[in-house]
Parts: C-alpha cells; sequence; structure tokens
C-alpha cells in the first residue's frame, strides 16, 4: 500500500488549522492534524519541504517505521514544529490504517475500556457572578467537570477569560490568538500580568463555586506556567479545601525540577505538559511522581504512535492522561485523542471547547458528545473527513498568541 500524495491544508475557519492528508495508490485517504497555534506556517514549510518528499512511494502500512524514519533519521530531535509534522503523518498513517480494517481507530489500539471520555470544558468571567453564570451554562451544555478561569481585580485581561463582547458559541470558543486589526500588522496583543493579585484573588473565586455547586463537581484550573515553584506551592496549598481535580501548568513547564518544590507542599493534583512534544520531557516528572495528569496532545507529541507510548509509560507509574483539547487542536487531532482516551487503560479526563459551526462546517465529525462523555464514533478510521470546497472559503490569516508584561514592563510567561 504506496503512498501516492500527500498535500497540506492550511484553512482558517474562525481560527487557523494546519492538515495533512495523505492518499494511497488505492485512493484510501488519511488525515493528521498539524496545527501549532501562531506558527502554523512553519509547520506547513516543515512537512511541504522535508517530510512529504521522504514519504512519497513509501509502505502506508509501516507507521512505527516512518515514525523512526522521520524522527531519529533527522538526525536533529524533538521540537514542536518538528513533532507536529511527524504527528500529521503518524496519525494519517493510523488513520489508513484503520478505514483498511473497517474499524474505528480506537479497536486497533486495543479496544474500548470505557463507555465514553469524561470531558472538562472551560468556563470563565470577568468577575465572580459572571464566572457563577458560565459554570451554570456549561452544566447546562452537560459537562460533568469545568475548568474555572477568572478575571483578576485590577488587571484587564487575563488568560483564559473569553472576552467580555463574545456572544452565543463563541462564548464556548475562546481563543486567544489575535488576528490583526483590518490592515494591521499582526502583532501579539500584550497582557499586562501581577502574579500578587492573582494569588490573592483565587480563592475567594473558588470559595464562591463551590458554595454555588456544591463539593461534587470536579473543577479544574489552569496556572498557565505564570507562577514560580514557591508561588505555585503557596497556590496549590490555599486551594486545598476547594478539592481541585487539578491545578495545571503551575509552572513553566520545561523546569521539571520546579515540580518537586510544589509537591513538597500540596496535595493539590497537579497536571503539566501541552507544550511538551516529546516522552523525554517526561522522564523525571513520571519516575518520581510528580505530577497527576499528562497533558500532552497528540497533534504537538509525535502522534498516535508516541502518545500510546507516553502514556503507556505513565501507566507504570499511575500516572493518567489529561489530554490537551483546546481549539486549536483541530477535529482530527480532538478524534485521535477520543480513539485513546476510549482505549488507554489510564484514562483520566479529556479537555473538550466545542469548535464552533464554521469550523465544523470544513471538519465533518461524527464525534458524540452525551452525558458529559465524549465518544470518538464507530465510523471507520479517525471519522473524521475535511470538506477541500469549504476549507478554500476560509484562506490563513496570521494570528499571534498574546504576550505577558508584568506591571513594570518585564516580559513574562503568558
Ligand atoms: C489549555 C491551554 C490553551 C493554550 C492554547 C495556546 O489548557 O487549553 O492552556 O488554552 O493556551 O492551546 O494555543
Ligand atoms: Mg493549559
Amino acid at each position: 500500500m504506496r503512498i501516492a500524495s500527500a498535500e497540506v491544508i492550511v484553512t482558517s475557519p474562525g481560527r487557523n488549522f494546519v492538515t495533512l492528508r495523505i492518499t494511497t495508490e488505492d485512493g484510501v485517504t488519511g488525515l493528521g492534524d498539524a496545527t501549532l497555534n501562531g506558527r502554523e506556517l512553519a509547520v506547513q514549510a516543515y512537512l511541504d519541504a522535508h517530510v512529504i518528499p521522504l514519504i512519497l512511494g513509501g509502505d502506508a502500512s509501516r507507521i512505527e517505521d516512518t515514525w523512526q524514519y522521520l524522527y531519529r533519521g533527522a538526525y536533529w530531535r524533538r521540537g514542536p514544529v518538528t513533532m507536529a509534522a511527524v504527528a500529521a503523518v503518524d496519525t494519517a498513517l493510523w488513520d489508513i490504517k484503520a478505514k483498511c480494517a473497517d474499524m474505528p481507530l480506537y479497536q486497533l489500539l486495543g479496544g474500548a475500556s470505557r463507555r465514553g471520555a469524561l470531558a472538562y470544558g472551560h468556563a470563565s468571567g470577568r468577575d465572580i457572578p459572571e464566572l457563577l453564570d458560565s459554570v451554570r451554562e456549561h452544566l447546562e451544555l452537560g459537562y460533568r467537570a469545568i475548568r474555572v478561569q477568572s478575571g483578576i481585580p485590577g488587571l484587564d485581561s487575563v488568560y483564559g477569560v473569553a472576552d467580555s463582547g463574545a456572544r452565543g458559541e463563541e462564548r464556548y470558543d475562546y481563543e486567544p490568538a489575535r488576528r490583526a486589526a483590518v490592515g494591521g500588522r499582526p502583532l501579539p496583543a500584550v497582557e499586562t500580568w501581577d502574579t500578587r493579585a492573582y494569588l490573592r484573588h483565587m480563592p475567594a473565586v473558588f470559595e464562591a463555586v463551590r458554595a454555588e455547586f456544591g463539593p461534587e463537581l470536579p473543577l479544574l484550573h489552569d496556572g498557565h506556567h505564570r507562577m514560580t515553584p514557591i508561588q505555585a506551592a503557596q497556590l496549590g496549598k490555599a486551594l486545598e479545601p476547594y478539592d481541585l481535580f487539578w491545578l495545571e501548568d503551575a509552572t513553566p513547564a520545561e523546569d521539571q525540577a520546579a515540580l518537586r518544590l510544589i509537591r513538597q507542599h500540596t496535595t493539590t493534583p497537579l497536571a503539566i505538559g501541552e507544550v511538551f512534544n516529546s516522552v523525554h520531557d517526561y522522564t523525571t516528572l513520571l519516575s518520581e511522581r510528580l505530577i497527576d495528569y499528562v497533558r500532552s496532545a497528540v497533534t504537538h507529541t509525535g502522534g498516535v504512535t508516541a502518545m500510546k507510548k507516553l502514556l503507556d509509560l505513565a501507566d507504570v507509574y499511575g500516572i493518567r492522561s489529561g489530554m490537551h483539547g483546546p481549539t486549536d487542536i483541530s477535529p482530527v487531532g480532538m478524534a485521535a485523542a477520543l480513539h485513546l482516551d476510549l482505549a488507554v487503560h489510564n484514562f483520566g479526563i479529556q479537555e473538550y471547547m466545542r469548535h464552533s459551526e464554521r469550523t465544523l462546517e470544513v471538519f465533518r465529525t461524527s464525534f458524540r458528545f452525551e452525558d458529559g462523555l465524549l465518544h470518538p464514533s464507530d465510523t471507520p478510521g479517525l471519522g473524521v473527513e475535511l470538506d477541500t470546497e469549504a476549507a478554500r472559503r476560509f484562506p490563513y490569516e496570521p494570528a499571534y498568541l498574546p504576550v505577558n508584561r508584568l506591571t513594570d514592563g518585564t516580559l513574562h510567561d503568558w
């Protein structure tokens, strides 16, 4: 089963997506997500110039060997651009293999371990009353686990809080990457950050949410890399009474040793890894049990093959999955995650923000969200197809994630 063609489709139905479509000589197609928010064209160029020429004519059934060829064969290792490209090839080949087997992908990964994957949605508000309304709306949408992000008194704009002007489905499809104002240069928006103000406010936020919604509801929070280890330890301790499902990205993720310090001080469960792109980023975290949940995405970690190995290693240490699933993971990347969620033993939770109607015009999905659980569907393969005509109607638009500066102007993690 030879690879006859491979093309990269960049489309922007509300936000930018990079998709690889591989077609075999028999006309079977497979899709892979290669979206890297704010750096999309770098992945497109890497695929077009350095990956597609290597795989054309290759055997589409040799998934592991192709992965090793693209990873080891490049000599240079890891990195988000490279690994997103490798992920797209790997995912597309799994899609093809599962279609040829006439099975949904999860069957090839070992079959279903559960009825569906518990999903969490993103509630947010500029202040506490707005946040409580947002939690209520998410419960009405069927979510049974909710991430809580809040505005901070004195700060204008904070990561994770939907735009005040957002209406309808845009309230759920929070996308921080900003496109250029008409005619302007697409420079990142600049936000202002004050960690002490944040640390003072967050316990009151969780106090209010627990008082309103009771002790049962799983609540999550994303620190988005903005604390020092000791600040993260303080927050973890302060939030212990509110029984968080997890505190995510408490410190900048690349400093694995920082998690040791946080762990010494708090029993709040910790999740990290959405910016990682390899199992090697996790070895200390897993072997020393410094985290509770692995946050990587299939899209950014080298695909289904690499994600399965990572989760299997985490399972040895009793650490569970919590795969990254904001709307910058395309429906193709989301479907790949859902097949793994259903199959692996050590599933924890799946992030799920819901893609916009425009995105779903381009990507025809078959996964379902029912009673708070996601199911990848029993369609052979991944269960997602891309409508090329629709994709053409939404051309790429440059957009960047914001940057953070402290009140004195120092650049800070966003
Ligand atoms: C999350 C993430 C995202 C990232 C986004 C950047 O937990 O969902 O932190 O919201 O900020 O993926 O592109
Ligand atoms: Mg996050």
